[in-house]
Parts: structure tokens; C-alpha cells; sequence
């Protein structure tokens, strides 16, 4: 399929990219820009050759929010009764691992669209922010919650109630990112974590994406009884009985995905 606002590639085996590709906007998402991502997640997502995906934009910019050319025209009604927006932030959906590779500005929606990966790989040159405040709006895609729940409330009220951005080493000490690493090198980084994931077992990885979420989702209890039940599932793969045999034959395990 080919797109107007989006790349995509496999750059290593079992590994689907999408590269935001708005330059002269510095990726902002407007609704198209943001359809065909999820179109383009959709379609690795349906691919049994895909294990894991990443979302990256530009050395320059990953995003630079939502785009506040097209929402300027936007009226209460519109925003409230077309989900075209409004579900684009819900990655739950995906049930592979997703990891945003963030270099340069990942501002308002932009930083919401990493935050609503799994994973994030940083540049050194990443920032990360929410300044809806300045719009006289504050965030909709998520950065009250997630954002809160990453760096704390004290950090969170600072960072969306006056503007302060994150340096990618801001951003690792609080624990918004994985790791920080050379803007040459943050792409191979985010490259290699994916074909990592793509070589274990698929219905593994599955399952543990699964509970982790539960982590965001339940109450302690909840999640614990959760992780129980999708631990016994794994005992009814054969890649739990191939990964157990293998490592008891001192070999590598040939994984089924079932
Ligand atoms: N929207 C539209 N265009 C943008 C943009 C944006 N967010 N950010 C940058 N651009 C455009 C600029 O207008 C400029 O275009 P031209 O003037 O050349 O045509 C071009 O990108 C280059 O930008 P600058 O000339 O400004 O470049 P600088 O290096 O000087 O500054 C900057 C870079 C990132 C600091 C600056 O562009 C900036 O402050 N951008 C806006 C950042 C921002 O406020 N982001 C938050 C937007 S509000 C929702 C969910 C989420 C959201 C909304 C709804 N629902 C679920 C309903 C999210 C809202 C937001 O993200």
C-alpha cells in the first residue's frame, strides 16, 4: 500500500517500521497522518511474518504534536462526535510490542504517541513535552495519565502546567524512556530490540505484553490473578514445552509460535 504521510519497511527479520514522514511540519498528526499509521500498524499486526514494530519520525522531530493548523478550525462538535482523533491514541489494540525510536522534538501528541508505545528509544537530542497549555487547551491523548504515571504527579504538573520539557537524559533518570543513545545509533538501537522480541516465541511475548498491561489496568490483586491464569496458558503452548526442552538439551530453542 502506499501512503502520503507515512513510510513503511522491514528493516530486520520480523521487524515492521513506520517512519512519520511530514518534514515540512515536523511530523504534526493530522487525521490523515494518523489513519495511516494505525492503517499501517493494522497491516503488520495482521502479518504473521511481523513479531514487533517500531514508530519513528525524523532526526529533526518524531512529532510536533497534533496538528494545531487543522484543529484550529475544529469545532467542539466535531472533536466530540467523529472519533477520528479521538481513538487514535488507544494502542491497546496492538497486541505486538511497539517501540517508538524518538529523536528530536516529541511535543503534545507526539510525546503521547511514544508514551502510548510500549517501548522508547531515545536520541540525545530527544525532548520531550507537553505545551498544550500554550493552545489554551491541555493534553488529549493521554499525557495526563500516562505522563503522570511515568514521572509522578509533582514532575507531571510541572511539565504540562508550565511548559517545561525533558531532555532525553531528563527523560531516562524519570523513567519516561528506555535508553538514551547517539542520534547516529538510535535507530540500530531500536532495530536491535526488535529483532530480539522477533526471536522468541511469539505467543510468549503475547502473553507477557498482556499482563504487563494489566499493571496499568487493575488493582494489584486483579493483576496478579490475571498473570496466573496467562502463566498457566503457557503451559499449554509448545513453545513452552520446545523452550524448556531445549534449554534441558543445551541447545537453542526452534520456535513454533503455538
Ligand atoms: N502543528 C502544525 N504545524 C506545526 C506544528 C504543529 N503541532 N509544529 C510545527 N509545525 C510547523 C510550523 O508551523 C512550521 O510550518 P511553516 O510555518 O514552515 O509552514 C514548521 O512546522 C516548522 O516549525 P517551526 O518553524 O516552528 O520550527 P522551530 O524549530 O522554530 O520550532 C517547535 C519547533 C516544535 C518548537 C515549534 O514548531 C512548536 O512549538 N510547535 C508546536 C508544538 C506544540 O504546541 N505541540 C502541541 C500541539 S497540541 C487529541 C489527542 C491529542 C491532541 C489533540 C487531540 N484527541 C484524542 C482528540 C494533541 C494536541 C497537541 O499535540
Amino acid at each position: 500500500m502506499s501512503y502520503e504521510y507515512i513510510l513503511t519497511e522491514v528493516p530486520a527479520p520480523g521487524v515492521g517500521l513506520v517512519r512519520l514522514n511530514r518534514p515540512q511540519a515536523l511530523n504534526a498528526l493530522n487525521n490523515a497522518l494518523m489513519k495511516e499509521l494505525h492503517d499501517a500498524l493494522s497491516a503488520f499486526e495482521a502479518d504473521d511474518g511481523i513479531a514487533c514494530m517500531i514508530v519513528t519520525g525524523s532526526e529533526r522531530a518524531f512529532a510536533a504534536g497534533a496538528d494545531i493548523k487543522e484543529m484550529l478550525d475544529t469545532p467542539y462538535i466535531d472533536m466530540f462526535m467523529r472519533p477520528t482523533v479521538t481513538a487514535n491514541f488507544d494502542f491497546s489494540r496492538y497486541k505486538k510490542p511497539l517501540i517508538a525510536a524518538v529523536s528530536g522534538f516529541a511535543l503534545g501528541g507526539g510525546c503521547e504517541l511514544a508514551m502510548a508505545c510500549d517501548m522508547i528509544v531515545a536520541s540525545e537530542t530527544a525532548v520531550f513535552g507537553q505545551p498544550e497549555i500554550n493552545l489554551g487547551i491541555l493534553p488529549g491523548g493521554g499525557g495526563t495519565q500516562r505522563l503522570t504515571r511515568a514521572v509522578g504527579k509533582a514532575l507531571a504538573m510541572e511539565i504540562m502546567l508550565t511548559d517545561r520539557r525533558l531532555t532525553a537524559q531528563e527523560a531516562a533518570q524519570y523513567g519516561l524512556v528506555n535508553k538514551v543513545v547517539a542520534v547516529e545509533s538510535y535507530m540500530d538501537e531500536a532495530i536491535k530490540i526488535g529483532q530480539k522480541i522477533a526471536s522468541l516465541s511469539r505467543v510468549a511475548v503475547r502473553l507477557t505484553k498482556d499482563a504487563i498491561q494489566r499493571a496499568f489496568e487493575t488493582t494489584l490483586q486483579e493483576g496478579l490473578q490475571a498473570e496466573q491464569h496467562l502463566f498457566y496458558m503457557a503451559f499449554a503452548t509448545e513453545d513452552k514445552q520446545e523452550g524448556m526442552t531445549a534449554f534441558a538439551e543445551k541447545r537453542k530453542p526452534t520456535w513454533k509460535h503455538k
